[in-house]
């Protein structure tokens, strides 16, 4: 396009999205004469992306020309969180880092240094690994991540292996949808189309929630489950399906391993006894179960929240069960949506680079970081140096408190690598400038649908922020790591991002990603996708398997949440039979605490920001409703609490201050707080990171956020 006779014209670059979402999108930037970027859509041609972004990233020009970039590298001036930087250059920035990071070696050794990140950007270069090869190098602690699905996911290959069993495209073939604990007009907006579209052809579509969110008040029925007893209605189902004969003999006779032990299993799990610890009458429980296997093919699309309770892993294991039950994997759109991540031949280890470890080396769980910051440590030295990026853990992180603490001490040497002042980049001794996605190359897997997308760089770098890649050359440098990995240009790097001749690649290349930007990878189309119509599981039974043989080996991390570890440290053994776990925090379990803390905190995705990203944004704080706490009106009259007044939450870790919404799409006894608002923005400083526990769901050690009890009354 030609804007006048003597102006350069403007171009169209090819991009993706880069939040942590499963929708990855390809975008379309449209970059001016000038080389400013004048907009950002979704790609029109993209099946998934159809043409739409989100709410969250719509107007990603403002956030990529926000006055509130960091745009050159900082160092602290005043006392720890006051926000008060000065200018640095690059050059003393790296320098300063490196003499400290060689200091804190030198005398407690190098697992006194604890790298911190996870998905600020899910690109194979800049994302999850971007700085595990230095870290290894330096012989840091190990940090594990397993803040996200790393317990479902456990649960998930422990009974059916690192399978992408369903397209989510494949949906518009299902004829009975089971949304379960799943917010997808939020968190997964692009498959609601093809969930439509089914229900448009006469699917049923039910949503397991414990709140009334967007997603359930569309489906054709809701089930208003107590949080944390999920695992009771899919045992039930699972009981329901085998006493009225509703199974697939056949598939399970073929394609599965364990059957006599499972309905064994199961045949105490009733719908009566469900009912007490769900709270979902006996009847709907049978209707959902008869249903649910009558209509094949059905799907079960779970969320990350069944994992976060004491009993998430175990309850994913059952979920997983349930499709080899009545054979919902013979046709496309039949079975189980996890994580269609595992398509992906994606070259880990060019990027993890595992033998960089040295064996032995401290690991310690990012989810415990206040702990280990107040000393409470495994073994080995105290933390004396941190690196954050890609990750914002005073709001993401439980143990707030502690953590703020340990950031605050003078002891303690901090780098945060950013794009915003967040509310722990205000806690760093040294800020180092993050591009964002327009100013750099980045190639994508994705977790919700099956294609590969490739980001070309659209805008020249502002100020002098750099790609996460670029920041660990100069910081490799600095250290005096001359190892060819440290050496890699972004197009070495990218050329090394998949195992090209993965039979799913056949057909893609880096030339034809960089001109198509997007492919799918080269797997069956949606209407014919169905891996496990003839069994073909990746366990090792190669059956879909209700007794697990890895259960019996022992609980593990899956590879991919834990710097650098290529073993499945077995730990553990786990009952090789799923079973039922009640949340840790539950008048069940324990009655003397949920006497003093009697509500149940939830802390879903909040609909207008990406985990605590976004939340710096004016506009995206005004949709979020941000630090707000929705309680049900009689809960909130039975403390005297009025609509939109500030209310303390509270529990035996900590509390904070929000306002209060009264709305009865959550139940009696359950509370609700978005997550994700920064505590500067938020009038009493703590966020609800301050009152969750740090206590490890049953598998994968998984976070168990929203097994958390607490008192509310008026502030
Ligand atoms: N808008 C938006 N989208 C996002 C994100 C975001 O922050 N905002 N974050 C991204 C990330 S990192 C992730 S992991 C995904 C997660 O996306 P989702 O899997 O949708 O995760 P949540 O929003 O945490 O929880 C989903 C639903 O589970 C319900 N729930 C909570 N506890 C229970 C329970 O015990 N049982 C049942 N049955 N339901 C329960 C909640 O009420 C919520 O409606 O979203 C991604 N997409
Ligand atoms: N209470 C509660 N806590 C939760 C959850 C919950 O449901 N409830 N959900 C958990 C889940 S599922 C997740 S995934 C985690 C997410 O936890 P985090 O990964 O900490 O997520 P974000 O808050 O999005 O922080 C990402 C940061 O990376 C920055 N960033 C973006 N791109 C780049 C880049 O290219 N380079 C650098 N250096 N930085 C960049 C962003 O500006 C942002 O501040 O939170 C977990 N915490
Ligand atoms: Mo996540």
């Amino acid at each position: 396009m030609t804007t006048t006779d003597d102006r350069p014209t403007s171009t169209t670059v090819r991009a993706a999205c880069p939040q942590d979402c499963p929708d990855t999108c390809a975008m379309l930037v449209t970059v001016d004469g000038d080389g400013k970027a004048t907009s950002v859509v979704g790609d029109p041609d993209h099946p998934y992306t159809n043409g739409g972004l989100c709410v969250k990233v719509n107007n990603y020009l403002d956030r990529v020309y926000d006055p509130g970039r960091v745009l050159f590298p900082m160092r602290r001036t005043g006392p720890k969180g006051s926000g008060r930087f000065e200018r640095i250059t690059w050059d003393d920035a790296v320098t300063e880092i490196a003499t400290r990071f060689k200091a804190i070696a030198d005398e407690h050794g190098p697992e006194a240094i604890m790298p911190v990140s996870y998905l600020g950007t899910q690109g194979i270069l800049n994302g999850l690994n971007v700085g595990d090869p230095f870290f290894a190098k330096l012989g840091a602690t190990v940090a594990e991540r397993t803040y996200c699905d790393s317990g479902s996911c456990t649960a998930y290959a422990m009974t059916i292996g690192d399978t992408a069993g369903v397209d989510p495209e494949s949906l518009v073939h299902s004829t009975f949808i089971l949304v379960w604990a799943c917010n997808i007009m939020s968190t997964n907006l692009h498959l609601w189309p093809y969930i439509a579209k089914a229900k448009k052809n006469g699917a049923k579509v039910v949503v397991v929630d414990p709140i009334r969110t967007r997603t359930a008040a569309a489906a054709d029925q809701h089930i208003a489950i107590r949080p944390g007893t999920d695992g009771a209605l899919a045992l039930a189902m699972a009981h329901v399906i085998i006493a009225e004969g509703l199974t697939d003999d056949d598939y399970i006779a073929n394609h599965t391993v364990g059957y006599d032990e499972f309905a064994e299993r199961v045949s105490r799990y009733t719908p009566e006894w469900a009912e007490t610890e769900t709270g979902v009458p006996a009847d709907t429980i049978r209707t959902l179960a008869r249903e649910y296997a009558g209509a094949q093919p059905s799907v079960i699309r779970i969320g990350v929240a069944v994992e976060r309770h004491a009993g998430g892993g175990q309850t994913v294991r059952a979920l997983s069960c349930l499709p080899g039950l009545v054979g919902a994997w013979r046709k496309p759109g039949g079975g189980i949506l996890q994580l269609p991540l595992w398509a992906f031949p994606v070259n880990w280890g060019a990027f993890m680079h595992p033998e960089m470890l040295t064996p032995g080396t401290r690991v310690i769980n990012q989810y415990r970081l206040g702990a280990a910051l107040a000393g409470d440590l495994p073994a080995g030295p105290p933390i004396k140096g941190l690196m954050v990026y890609n990750s914002n853990p005073v709001v993401t992180t439980p143990d707030q408190d502690r953590l703020i603490k340990g950031l605050e001490s003078e002891d303690l040497f901090t780098v945060v690598s950013e794009q915003f002042m967040t509310d722990t980049a205000e806690y760093a001794d040294i800020v180092l400038p993050a591009t964002t996605q327009l100013e750099q190359d980045d190639i994508m897997f994705s977790w919700g649908h099956l294609y590969v997308t490739y980001n070309h760089q659209s805008i020249e770098p502002l100020g002098e922020a750099v790609p996460n890649t670029e920041m660990f050359r100069r910081l490799a440098a600095a250290m005096g790591f001359d190892d060819p990995v440290f050496q890699r240009t972004d197009e070495e790097m990218i050329a090394e991002a998949f195992d090209w001749s993965h039979p799913h690649m056949e057909g893609i290349t880096v030339e034809s990603l960089k001109e198509q930007g997007w492919q799918r990878l080269n797997v069956a189309p949606p209407e014919a996708y169905a891996p496990h119509a003839e069994g073909n599981f990746p366990t090792p039974s190669g059956k879909a398997e209700f007794v697990s043989a890895a259960a019996a080996g022992g609980n593990f991390v899956v590879p991919l949440f834990r710097q650098g570890s290529n073993d499945h440290q077995p730990g553990q053994p786990v009952d090789p039979l799923p079973h039922y776990i009640p949340p840790r925090e539950s008048a069940a379990a324990d009655p003397e605490l949920a006497a003093r803390y009697p509500l149940n905190l939830l802390t879903p995705k909040s609909h207008a920001f990406l985990n605590s990203s976004f939340a710096s944004h004016e506009f995206h704080r005004r949709v979020a409703n941000e630090h707000t706490l929705i309680v049900h009106p009689d809960d909130a009259a039975a403390r005297g609490i009025t609509e939109g007044s500030p209310v303390r939450v509270f529990n035996d870790r900590g509390e904070f201050t929000v306002v209060a919404s009264l709305q009865d799409t959550v139940p009696l006894g359950v509370v609700v707080s978005p997550m994700g608002g920064w505590r500067k923005n938020s009038k009493a400083g703590a966020t609800l990171a301050a009152v969750n526990p740090t206590v490890f769901g049953d598998l994968g050690n998984a976070p168990t956020f929203s097994d958390t009890l607490v008192e509310v009354e008026t502030a």
